[in-house]
């Protein structure tokens, strides 16, 4: 048993009936940074993702590829799992919702909403959109002149009359109010949860919980006629993941209720209405904060000349490099906002701040060190004034980005690392310690070693978001694999002169354009 505070966190699951794309990889790759922050500020991480893979919407799919559902979850669902393997991802699990454990946890907490006098039996007539898996009332969908009516979110919906079990969510209207006025975080970023509270202030109707038209989905108990609405069983994956329904078992134990469900904004409701609404009334703890994120728009303009168009995610992160993806999304788009992305945008990112700004500086000093130092940490005489500023400068980047992680702010996180990097190469242009070998060694060997200890703390801070290249800038400095987590920042793990230095190599290439034919 560990002393570490347990984190548990999750991702949506991905409806596997297309291939991955890049709102997946963005969501998965942000989920990670935020699993790996914590991991290295010393929590005992849980990590959950995974594919949500009943209901009509999958059977439509499979049907028209002329397998059954089975079969067409079990080629789709490997290619999201691989996906976010190719990402760097560190997920702890990757849950089916096809999976034995996932029916047992998903009757269970149905079974405990019965028990709770909220389910019953009734007919249900209204408005569905098999794309959203959602209900939607009238009101909300619009008849368009080419005669298809549209939900809220813009995708054709159909007439839906059939027996029904209900879910009682309309007596859960003041709970949930009561419940967002006494956690103001459990909804981020604030935009959202205006929205949520809004939407339950306007009232809440029961909900349909079972379909009985087609038969992909976890069987009702008792009532094998009804299959569960996919939501439900969807929901509850994140109660699956870690156990339940052995709420006895040390896994359940330790992480729940979870602290972080990331997911999209156009499933906020489901998480922060429907979510709570189903464990309040099986009488579960609920999930300490529910982050919505914003959308990924390609600019609509050709990738890259040598892909072509390039948005699925295997190609993005063969064609730039997995950590210059994963830096891009996190820095370029403001986490909780709607963003772009296009070719030159990544190459951008990449070149100015990731091979120019970082790559440069460890290159430049690091070489120096090999050169001039005899491939060790160099002694350092007396700090001056600019050494001692750009010391603290980093020193407190820790605080500034726990508190950014907090909330999840990420680019803010990644603004503060960088604008550290640039603090880093004005001290080392103005310091000029190419100047100094001949004039003043002890000087030069003095900004050389402030330059390393500042790409440290940079190099640790930067796990989270770009892996591998951080861990190869880490490897150049000496740092031994117990010398990285967060409590070695500041002034904890300085680095020791004398310690010999491998060989530097270079962390961050630029991006060259291929040759055009
Ligand atoms: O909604 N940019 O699955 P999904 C950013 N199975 N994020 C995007 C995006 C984009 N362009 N497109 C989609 C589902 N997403 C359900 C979830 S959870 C119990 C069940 C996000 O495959 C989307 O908001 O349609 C969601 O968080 C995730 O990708 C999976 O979307």
């Amino acid at each position: 048993m560990t002393d570490r505070p347990a984190y548990y966190i999750t991702t949506a699951i991905s409806y596997p009936n297309g291939a991955p794309h890049i709102g997946h990889a963005y969501e998965v790759i942000a989920t990670d940074a935020l699993a790996r922050f914590k991991r290295l500020d010393g929590y005992d991480v849980f990590f959950l993702t995974g594919t949500d893979e009943h209901g009509q919407k999958m059977q439509q799919t499979a049907a028209r590829e002329g397998i059954s559902a089975r079969e067409f979850a079990d080629r789709q669902a490997p290619r999201f799992a691989a996906m976010a393997a190719e990402l760097n991802c560190s997920n702890d699990d990757f849950i089916r919702t096809t999976e034995p454990r996932h029916a047992a946890a998903s009757q269970a907490i149905w079974e405990r909403m019965a028990e709770a006098g909220d389910i019953y039996k009734d007919s249900y007539s209204g408005w569905y959109s098999v794309r959203d898996e959602a209900y939607y009332q009238e009101n909300e969908t619009v008849l368009g002149d080419d005669g298809v009516r549209r939900g809220p979110q813009g995708t054709p919906v159909e007439w839906v009359e059939e027996e029904s079990y209900f879910f009682r969510l309309s007596a859960y209207q003041e709970p949930l109010l009561a419940h967002y006025r006494d956690n103001p975080a459990f909804i981020g970023p604030d935009e959202r949860r205006n929205e949520v509270v809004r939407f339950v202030e306007g009232g809440l109707r029961d909900l349909s919980i079972s379909r009985t038209t087609f038969d992909w989905g976890v069987p009702v108990p008792g009532d094998d006629r009804h299959v569960m609405y996919v939501w439900v069983d969807a929901l509850t994956n994140y109660l699956t993941g870690i156990g339940y329904p052995d709420t006895d078992s040390a896994s359940y134990k330790r992480f729940w209720p979870a602290d972080l469900h990331v997911i999209g904004k156009d499933i906020i409701r489901f998480h922060t209405v429907y979510w709570p609404a189903f464990l309040m009334s099986a009488g579960l703890p609920l999930p300490k904060r529910v982050y919505g994120h914003g959308f990924l728009f390609n600019r609509g303009e050709k990738m890259s000349k040598s892909v072509g168009n390039v948005i699925d995610p295997f190609a993005l992160s063969e064609t730039y490099g997995v950590d210059q993806l994963r830096y891009f999304f996190l820095r370029e788009v403001p986490f909780g906002q709607d963003g772009n992305y296009s070719h030159d945008a990544i190459v951008g990112r990449i070149n100015a701040d990731l091979a120019n700004d970082l790559g440069n500086l460890a290159q430049r000093s690091l070489s120096m060190i090999a050169k001039h130092c005899e491939g060790r940490v160099p002694e350092y005489g007396a700090f001056s004034s600019a050494d001692e500023e750009i010391l603290a400068a980093a020193d407190a980047l820790l605080e500034t980005c726990r508190k950014a992680i907090e909330v999840q702010a990420l680019h803010t996180a990644l603004a503060a690392i960088f604008q550290v990097v640039a603090d880093a190469n004005r001290y080392f242009a103005a310091s000029e310690p190419w100047a100094l070998r001949k004039s003043d060694p002890e000087r030069m060997k003095t900004v050389l070693y402030v330059t390393a200890e500042v790409l440290r703390q940079v190099g640790i801070l930067m796990q989270p978001i770009t892996p591998a290249a951080a861990g190869r800038l880490l490897s150049i400095l000496g740092l031994a694999d117990d010398r990285r987590s967060f409590s070695e920042l500041a002034g904890a793990g300085r680095l020791s002169p004398g310690g010999a230095l491998p060989k530097p190599e270079p962390v961050f290439p630029r991006f060259v354009e291929p040759e055009t034919e």
